[in-house]
Formats: C-alpha cells, structure tokens, sequence
C-alpha cells in the first residue's frame, strides 16, 4: 500500500472536483445558526457590535475559549470573534429571547384558557410545552425552528433517541441536546444550506491557521502494538498551479497516515476535532468494540468542532482498511478526510 504516484495525484483530483457540486449544499451545517437579523441591520451602517450588545444587555466575553469559533453560551458571546460574528450572535441570542417570552406567552395563555390549550399553540410562536415536561422551553422553541419536536410521552421506556425529526423516550435535558445535535449531524442541514448557497462552501474557512493549515505530504506510521497516536481533522489549502484548494485533512494530509500495523496487535488514537464540522472516525471494517466504531447516534456522540475523541482499535484480521468521517461524509470525504 503506496500514497505516492498515482494514488496522491488522484486524490488531489477526486478533493477538488468533489468540493464544486458541494456549493449548494454545505454552507448551513458552519452557519447553520447564521439566520437574517431581524432586529439588527447589518448591511447599511454597520453598528458598533460591542456597544449595540451592552445596550441590549448582552455580554461579550471574547477572552474567553478563545480557542473556539464565536459562539453564545446563554446570553455571553464568546471565542475567536469578528465584528461581523458578534453582530450574527447578538441577532441571535435577541431572537432566542423573543421566542423565550412568545413560548412563556403562549404557555400562560394555554394555562389561563383551558388545560390542554398549551397544545394548540400555534407553531411559529411556542411549541407544545404539555410533552416534554421539565425541558427548557427556550430550547424547545429553538429546536421547533429547526423542525424537531420533542415528545417524551413516546417510547418513554426506552433510552432517549430520535426518530425521524422526534426526539422521544427517557430524556433528561442534557439527553435532549445530545441526540438533537445527532440529529442534526446527521440530517445536515440542508434547509439552511439552501439559504446559504449562493455564498459557497469554502471548507475551515474561518479556521486556517497559517502554521498548520498547509497540506503535509502523506507519511506511512509503522506502529507498533501498543502505539498511541495523535490525529486531528483540520482544514487545509495546497496549491495547482494558481489555484488555492481548500479542504479537510487528517493531520494536514490528503491522504492521512498511512496507519502500519500487524495483525493482531492494538493501538490508540486521540483525535481532536479542528475543524468546522461535528466529525467521528469510522474504521472501516474493522472488528474492534462498538465504542470505537465511530458512527455518531450509535456508538458515540458526534465529535464536535474542538472536542476530542480516544479510540481503541484492534486488527484481529489482516487486511487493507481505509478510515473515514461518518458525519457528512459527502462534505467532509469529498474535502480530503480518508485514509488507509
Ligand atoms: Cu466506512
């Protein structure tokens, strides 16, 4: 099993030609969060982003989790943030707050009414509080935007899980996150990606990091039993000619590691999630524990962007096995992220 040649210059072609029809798909999953404001008017004068949240009583906390892309943690915005990002998530913690006070609206009016009038809630203002007791109502609200209900009425002996876009069973809060985040990962989001289209998709952008974003040449890893590793998925750029590619690579390589190891023996790979995207690693046929498998809702929660995954993988039979993502593997695949 060889990366050079052929197998390399292949790729390079299957990467770039495989992100083109992807424009129209993709943008939603990164800015998925990324709806028109409607309170804020960002495209005539430009607002002081810092002043307009402290006048709304929103917090920047932007020293903190630096490390991670912009995000809002309740009403604090946090992480590595433009202007443009604070004034998106200040838009969209006052948006949760609408539908926070429409939701506690809609409820006191179901409650004054009759009892089960919370169930007739219209849909765009609240959503049907009666089936998921003791969930934040703020969160159902934002996941009806999303189309996901959730009904703890159904299947309530068994562990929480979604079917279709219905999270149901034995939910705590914490369980109703999770598997809604599962559920997004692997629905996409191809809703907002359509919103989103005309923008393009431009994988890690945002992301790339001068030092660690340029393509590494594929290298071949002889491990021996025992080993541990340390991958990452991170976005990439490498040049043809005068064009700048774009992608995804595990340890900044398309391929990744070439994974060399003997039969029969076990090795540890601790991977972290450096790209824009929830991701898993999916080992491809091998038999090795459940847990290690990487498919997100099955034997593990999705990775997500800046989380860190540890698999034990085992090779009890000899072979060629190739590693993938098993989140959108039409993006993440298609951008670079495969190996043997
Ligand atoms: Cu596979």
């Amino acid at each position: 099993m060889t990366v050079e040649g052929n197998t390399r210059r292949r790729s390079h072609r299957a990467a770039s030609a495989g992100l083109r029809p992807l424009a129209g798909l993709a943008l939603g999953l990164i800015l998925g969060a990324c709806r028109a404001p409607s309170n804020l008017d960002v495209t005539e004068t430009p607002p002081d982003p810092r002043a307009t949240a402290a006048a709304l009583g929103i917090t920047i906390d932007t020293e903190q989790m630096t490390e991670f892309r912009c995000h809002a943690m309740g009403e604090t915005i946090m992480g590595d943030c433009s202007d443009e990002d604070l004034l998106r998530l200040t838009a969209q913690v006052l948006a949760r707050r609408e539908r926070a006070s429409a939701t506690a609206d809609a409820a006191n009016a179901g409650a004054e009414s009759d009892g089960d009038a919370a169930a007739e809630v219209d849909p765009g203002a609240g959503v049907d509080l009666s089936k998921a007791p003791g969930i934040d109502p703020d969160l159902l609200a934002e996941l009806a935007d999303e189309g996901i209900t959730v009904d703890l009425g159904a299947m309530a002996d068994l562990p929480c899980h979604a079917m279709f876009d219905i999270v149901m069973g034995d939910c705590s809060e914490a369980d109703v996150r999770q598997v809604a985040a599962d559920l997004r990962t692997q629905r996409g989001d191809a809703r907002s990606g359509e919103r989103e289209s005309e923008a393009g998709f431009v994988p890690g952008q945002g992301l790339v990091d001068p030092d660690r974003s340029a393509r590494r040449p594929s290298e071949a890893l002889d491990l021996q039993d025992g080993a541990r590793i340390e991958m990452d998925a991170r976005p990439v750029r490498w040049q043809v000619g005068d064009t700048t590619l774009s992608g995804y690579g595990y340890n900044g390589m398309i391929p990744g590691p070439l994974l060399r190891v003997q039969e029969g023996d076990r090795i540890t790979v601790h991977f972290r999630n450096a790209i824009d995207m929830p991701t898993t690693i999916h080992w491809h046929g091998l038999r090795h524990d459940n847990a290690d498998d990487g498919v997100p809702g099955v034997t593990q929660p999705a990775v997500m962007p800046g989380g860190e995954h540890t698999y034990t993988l085992r090779f009890p039979d000899p072979g060629v096995f190739w590693y993938h993502p098993h989140v959108r593997e039409d993006i993440q695949q298609d951008a670079g992220l495969y190996g043997v």
